[in-house]
């Protein structure tokens, strides 16, 4: 007994983790270990010999319970501080600087515009980038087969030969926001509808995804004049620069009538524009009274009511304002050029805060 004691003690001390003394106490105290063994003789021992060596067997076996109890504990303390030896951090390092993202020019000088429009009355609408053609071109006076259809350059939906939906495109301007927006309202209405736009076109100055901002304003009796006071209104309010020249020049475009193109002052100093100075002109808008048709088209009553419309490119006013060359590169995605024409996001234009920067 004395052997079987040393040796099983031995061999726990020197057990090296707690699979070898799972084994261990398997071997000694188990269901069929050493120590049930020698109980088992018990059965052929005399009275006195069983009363001497049964309670000695007993003591044995308890031994080794605690004995393997004890290293138990042990590994598990020694696995404790190996892992606080090498699982550390240290939490007073400073952390990795990330930089902090910009504004892109578009949604800048989205945010400008309609702040400025705002301030008139205005309010800004939304509406889908997947139109129907009804909305694209029949509410804006451009019929099925006119020629004014090509010269949108419109990208038209996949459709099934058997599709009897009507054909739905990629809106190629923001008017069909306006439509809507008549025809949820009616009027009197004031709107500006900001947004992506397509059209089938690449080259040094055209995307095939552009941005635009068209508006409009609806009333009894809404003129001309009004919209000539509007644009100048916010073309001083845009460039900061009070007093800004403007030169109407007749134009067409089917859904208004009259309709003019816009023109800013500027000049040319060494290949350098200068907006609101100089003789030079600089085309930045089109617009018109909107077309009795149109009107129609968005459930609104023309012999009661007339307006003004007019649409701009927001990528091509963001270029003019900051002196961005490159139309291209607005949708690069290129990090260097972000973060020299980005914005702070913390920098929201505001009228009483002159706009920007
Ligand atoms: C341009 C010309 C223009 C409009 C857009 C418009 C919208 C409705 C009714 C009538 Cl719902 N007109 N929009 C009017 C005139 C010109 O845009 O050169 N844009 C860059």
């Amino acid at each position: 007994m004395d052997d079987l004691r040393q040796k099983y003690l031995d061999a726990i001390a020197g057990a090296a983790d707690e699979a070898s003394l799972e084994d261990l106490r398997v071997q000694a105290v188990g269901k069929k270990g050493e120590v049930a063994l020698k109980m088992r003789e018990l059965g052929k021992m005399t009275p006195e010999e069983r009363l001497v060596v049964g309670p000695k067997l007993n003591a044995l076996k308890d031994e080794i319970n605690s004995a393997l109890a004890a290293k138990k504990a042990g590994l598990a303390d020694k696995a404790l501080d190996e892992r606080l030896r090498t699982e550390w951090l240290d939490v007073t390092l400073p952390g990795r600087g990330r930089r902090e993202g910009t504004i892109h020019p578009v949604s800048q000088v989205t945010e400008e515009v309609a702040a400025i429009f705002a301030d008139m009355g205005f309010t800004v609408a939304e509406g889908p980038q997947i139109e129907n053609d009804w909305y694209n071109f029949d509410a804006l006076n451009i019929p099925p087969h006119h020629p004014a259809r090509q010269e949108f350059d419109t990208f038209y939906m996949h459709r099934a030969a058997d599709d009897d939906r009507p054909p739905h495109v990629l809106r190629t301007h923001t008017s069909p926001v306006q439509i809507r927006e008549m025809e949820k309202t009616g009027a009197p209405i004031r709107v500006i509808a900001p947004g992506r736009v397509y059209r089938s076109d690449y080259d040094q100055t055209h995307t095939p995804m552009f941005h635009q901002i068209e508006g409009m304003a609806i009333g009894k009796d809404i003129s001309m004049a009004n919209l000539k006071w509007v644009l100048e209104e916010f073309f001083a309010a845009f460039f900061e620069i009070d007093g800004i020249k403007t030169r109407f020049r007749a134009s067409h475009f089917p859904f208004t009538e009259p309709s003019a193109e816009v023109d800013i002052q500027c000049s040319w100093v060494d290949g350098q524009l200068r907006i609101g100075e100089g003789d030079d002109w600089m085309e930045v808008l089109g617009s018109g009274m909107m077309h009795p048709k149109v009107l129609q088209a968005g459930g609104v009553d023309p012999d009661k009511w007339q307006g003004f419309a007019f649409g701009m490119g927001i990528d091509r006013i963001a270029m003019l304002k900051y002196g961005i060359p490159d139309l291209r590169a607005f949708f690069d995605s290129d990090l260097r050029w972000l973060r020299h024409y980005g914005f702070s996001a913390l920098d929201m234009p505001t009228l009483h805060g002159g706009l920007s920067r």
